[in-house]
């Protein structure tokens, strides 16, 4: 059995928009209070998803848990298990954390496959202890096996980012050839919302700003890219949207921008039997749908919340492939403070991973 130290380093906040403070010095629970089905990860890598932010902001109706150690994109190994966990995971087992940290399993959604919207769903980074520090506790039956020889920092961001975009393409009724619009598409998730609806034939057009994001994403392959700031006037974006995707509009939107504005004209260019897939969270916003035109052009709008624990191999099986390779800055574990400062400004393209 791996030394467990008594403590060890955690970036924790105590209030919602209050002082981030890294804790050199912060409790490590130690293998003998393990209770059974939970497991000690030795944390290397975590992602910072924008999620973490709005957590500590305090955007969303109901508020986080604090004082909170956020994060929710953790890769690491197994270092020690609670009495009676029923397994296949082994000490040194690499593992992933997710947002979804546990659920019952025997629910109705979960029996179904869709673990998240589980009355006792535990939340990492939200409701307990996140992946902002070096040992966290999480629950066997929903850490992701990290496949053998998949960078930990490469898995990273596939443990949130990827899962959610995988799963919402999957839920966006589309098929190889189809045009796809990806919202948000120079972030954390819509990077990669691009390389996996390429990975899988779609056509991919990319909304963001910028010339850094503009490159990122034709290198990935992505048909079109439209940067928003220079389509401002009343119905500009939808016209251009509705011209690079053959004059009628995309057959799915897949909305991973953190801001409402994404939203606004989303249902006004899909294409007739369009899907809009709600995945970004900004606070305070609605969808506003025209009822005729919604009934007339038989549009679906479907809200996609991360992933199942099958969604989560499958997305990391696309980047042991690599079909799909995160862009990532790493960072070291205290400086979540600025990177929260750049993520606010939407200055990041791609993802930034920082070593734990
Ligand atoms: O399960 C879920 N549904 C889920 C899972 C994980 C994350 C939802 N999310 C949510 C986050 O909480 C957040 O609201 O998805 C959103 C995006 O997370 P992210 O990818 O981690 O954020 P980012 O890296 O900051 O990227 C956001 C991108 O949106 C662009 C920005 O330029 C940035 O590249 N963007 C913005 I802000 N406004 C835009 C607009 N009007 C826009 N892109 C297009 N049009
Ligand atoms: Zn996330």
């Amino acid at each position: 059995m791996p030394d467990i130290p008594k403590t060890a380093k955690a970036v924790v906040f105590d209030e919602c928009n209050g002082p981030i403070r890294v804790d050199n010095e912060h409790k490590v629970v130690q293998p003998s209070e393990l209770k059974a089905g939970e497991v000690l990860v030795k944390l290397e890598y975590t992602g910072v998803c924008h999620t973490d932010l709005h957590a500590w902001k305090g955007d969303w109706p109901v508020p986080p848990k604090c004082p909170l150690v956020g994060g929710h994109e953790g890769a690491g190994r197994i270092v020690a298990m609670g009495d009676g966990t029923d397994t296949q995971l082994k000490i040194g087992s690499p593992v992933g954390l997710k947002w979804l940290a546990d659920s019952c399993l025997n629910c109705e959604a979960c029996l179904g496959g869709q673990e998240a919207t589980c009355a006792n769903a535990k939340l990492s980074g939200y409701t307990v202890d996140g992946s902002f520090q070096q040992y966290a506790v999480s629950y066997a039956k929903h850490v992701t096996p990290i496949p053998e020889g998949l960078a930990m920092e490469i898995a990273a961001p596939i443990l949130c980012a990827g899962v959610t975009v995988w799963k919402a393409i999957k839920q966006s009724n589309t098929k190889p050839g189809d045009f796809v619009v990806i919202s948000g598409a120079g972030g954390g998730l819509g990077h990669l919302a691009v390389q996996y609806a390429t990975a899988i034939g779609l056509r991919v057009v990319g909304i963001d700003t910028g010339d850094d994001k503009r490159k990122l994403l034709a290198s990935y392959g992505a048909d079109d890219f439209i940067d928003f700031k220079q389509h401002t006037g009343k119905g500009k974006l939808i016209e251009e949207v509705k011209r690079v995707c053959g004059g009628e509009g995309p057959h799915a939107a897949i909305i991973t921008s953190a801001g409402g504005a994404a939203y606004n004209e989303a249902l006004e260019y899909l294409r007739p039997h369009g899907t809009l897939v709600a995945v970004g969270l900004p606070p305070n916003t609605t969808i506003n749908a025209d009822v005729f035109f919604t009934v007339f052009k038989a549009l679906r709008i479907v809200g996609s919340y991360v992933g199942n624990r099958q969604d989560a191999i499958e997305a990391l099986d696309f980047a042991a492939r690599q079909k799909v390779k995160p862009m990532l800055e790493i960072q070291n574990l205290d400086k979540l403070p600025e990177v929260y400062e750049r993520m606010e400004k939407g200055g990041i393209a791609g993802r930034i991973v920082l070593k734990c």
